[in-house]
């Protein structure tokens, strides 16, 4: 856990999110900020800012579970991202895989999410 990390402040609670799913070692969550309905962050709770920083037993749920969000969300069309180093676009000092829906514009949303 870090002190002034925003993820490690939802992992604990003082901070709230829309959560997806958590287990010992992992938690999803709702993008604040979504590039598609259904944007969901999946986070290993082990505070590391890269994924370099991560031990690997921490990472080992995060594209299983990415996978089951999308599968269980219905999203056909989605992609997997994870940034490392402001360069490369990380804003949040915390690993994150996204899981980024991309709706079928003739079916409408194309998932199953609840309203928000
Ligand atoms: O993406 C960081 C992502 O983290 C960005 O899409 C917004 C999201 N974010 C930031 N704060 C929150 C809170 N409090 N709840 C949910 N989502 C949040 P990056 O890959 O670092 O550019």
């Amino acid at each position: 856990m870090a002190a002034s990390c925003v993820f490690c402040k939802i992992i604990k609670g003082d901070i709230p999110s829309m959560k997806v799913f958590e287990s010992d070692k992992t938690l999803a969550f709702l993008d604040i900020n979504p590039l598609a309905y259904g944007h969901t962050l999946v986070i290993p709770k082990h505070h590391g800012a890269k994924l370099t920083d991560i031990p690997d037993e921490h990472l080992t749920e995060l594209l299983p579970v990415a996978s089951r969000i999308a599968r269980a969300s219905g999203a056909e069309n989605f992609n997997i991202l994870q940034n490392n180093g402001r360069i490369a676009h990380q804003m949040v000092d915390h690993v994150h895989v996204h899981m980024i829906p991309k709706p079928n514009e003739q079916e409408g949303l194309g998932i199953n999410w609840p309203q928000q």
